[in-house]
């Protein structure tokens, strides 16, 4: 495969942009290579400034569920543009998406739009410290919430259990109101609530993980014990649904599982493609928003009429449950497809999945249910090589074991075939 253009625009790139990329996990350094430069997209489809196309499975990191340059959402963005792409100033396709998304998610009595998913938690975590009157919060290791200095910490060492800065720049001082616990960990979520009485002001999780490949956190019941849990501790529960939120359900992971959270971060599909981020709940929580309220958040380009008109010709359309029935049918193939082929060839696999989300893990494990289960028991150098022989088959997973696979409405019955065909290929080649 020639993909000479690719690598001069990564050395390009690399000169003037850290890592060559605007977002870490594009550089491949979790698989090795060279990053593939795009140069158009559409549908199931992206093609790179080689002229290589590949059948995509990371849709942008979820946003394109529809499939790229869906039709209607390119005229929608057209026709919006010419009026202008941003005000700064209130206008009525806010009302609209607004609207259209408290009608999807019912646990939303209002909504504020930000830009990105990093900006709905950060802000969902003021809010909650605002209306509990707490400092600390609760994530778990390997949930990623975007990179607001408090999110990104993991699990401190020894008992402490205090949060170590998961990057340089973040004050330990300020890491330390972050507490986590693993995965499925109910008795240290219960240790550290007794350990911090009334200091929590809220757990914040993914309802379903899908930044340390994808877990389950609701087969076992562990889900609706953190709804307990909070509800008891008079902590807020918040779900980040920026991945999950309208790509399992028309109503996100909450719908599926029906189970109410506090508060919801939203991003990803919410904008079809365009920046956009969101987070709502309870009416008495959000009214602790400025300006109706103490607790502070502002954005320039939150709510701006170009990434409205996009999140609502995208929402509009995950409207018809038969979307999401055809969504499952195809993912449920592949999925099972992938591990049968993984199966045949005497590679030792295992994966989890919720409608067009999933991930298969390299490993001998019979389940994976948490990040030590992926960091400690996975293959990641085997699927490396996997990811890579892939690329060169034509097929564009996400360049991490620690990332989910997504399936469009764009793609066919044929492309999945062929995926699954293209994998049969490469186990054989790594296992000759
Ligand atoms: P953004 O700030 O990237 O829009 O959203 C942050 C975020 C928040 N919450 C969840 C559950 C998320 O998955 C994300 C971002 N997801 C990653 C993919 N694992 C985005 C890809 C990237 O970082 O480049």
């Amino acid at each position: 495969m020639n993909i000479e253009k690719s690598q001069k625009d990564f050395a390009a790139a690399q000169k003037i942009i850290p890592g060559g990329v605007n977002s870490p996990v594009r550089a491949f350094k979790g698989v090795g290579g060279t990053p593939r430069f795009f140069d158009h997209a559409k549908g199931a489809y992206v093609t790179d400034v080689d002229g290589n196309t590949y059948i995509d499975y990371v849709g942008s990191w979820g946003p394109m569920i529809l499939g790229h340059a869906h039709d209607a959402v390119i005229a929608g963005i057209t026709e919006t543009a010419q009026k202008g792409v941003s005000f700064g100033a209130p206008c009525e396709l806010e009302i609209d998406l607004a609207q259209m998304v408290i009608d999807m998610v019912p646990s939303i009595d209002v909504i504020r739009f930000v830009s990105s998913g990093s900006e709905a938690t950060m802000s969902a975590l003021r809010l909650a410290r605002g209306f509990t009157g707490r400092d600390k919060i609760l994530k778990f290791d390997g949930g990623y919430h975007g990179h607001a200095d408090g999110l990104l910490v993991k699990a401190g060492s020894g008992a402490a259990t205090f949060g170590e800065p998961d990057s340089a720049g973040v004050p330990a001082d300020y890491a330390k109101l972050t507490l986590t616990a693993p995965f499925q960990d109910l008795d240290e979520v219960k240790r550290l609530f007794a350990e911090n009485k009334g200091e929590i002001a809220c757990i914040i999780v993914e309802p379903i993980p899908g930044n340390t490949g994808v877990m389950d956190l609701y087969s076992n019941g562990f889900l609706q014990s953190l709804r307990d849990i909070c509800t008891a501790e008079g902590a807020l529960l918040i779900f980040d649904e920026v991945m999950c939120g309208f790509r399992v359900s028309s109503g996100g992971a909450q719908k599926l599982f029906n189970i109410t959270p506090d508060l919801t971060c939203l991003g990803k599909i919410i904008g079809g493609g365009l920046p956009v981020g969101a987070y709502g709940g309870r009416e008495e929580i959000m009214r602790k928003i400025s300006p109706d309220g103490p607790v502070y958040q502002a954005g320039t380009l939150s709510g701006n009429p170009l990434a409205m008109r996009a999140g609502l010709e995208t929402l509009s359309r995950l409207q018809d449950d038969s979307l999401y029935a055809d969504l499952e049918a195809k993912s449920k193939r592949l999925f099972e497809g992938l591990l049968a082929g993984c199966k045949a060839a005497g590679v030792p696999a295992t994966g989890n999945r919720f409608g067009s989300m999933f991930t298969v893990f390299f490993t001998e494990l019979e389940h994976v249910t948490c990040g030590a289960d992926v960091s400690g028991h996975c293959d990641l150098a085997f699927f490396g090589k996997f990811f890579n022989e892939m690329l060169n088959e034509g097929i564009y997973l996400a360049p991490s074991q620690y990332e989910a696979a997504f399936v469009s409405a764009a793609h066919t019955d044929e492309d999945i075939d062929n995926t699954i065909a293209a994998a049969e290929r490469v186990l054989a080649k790594l296992t000759a």
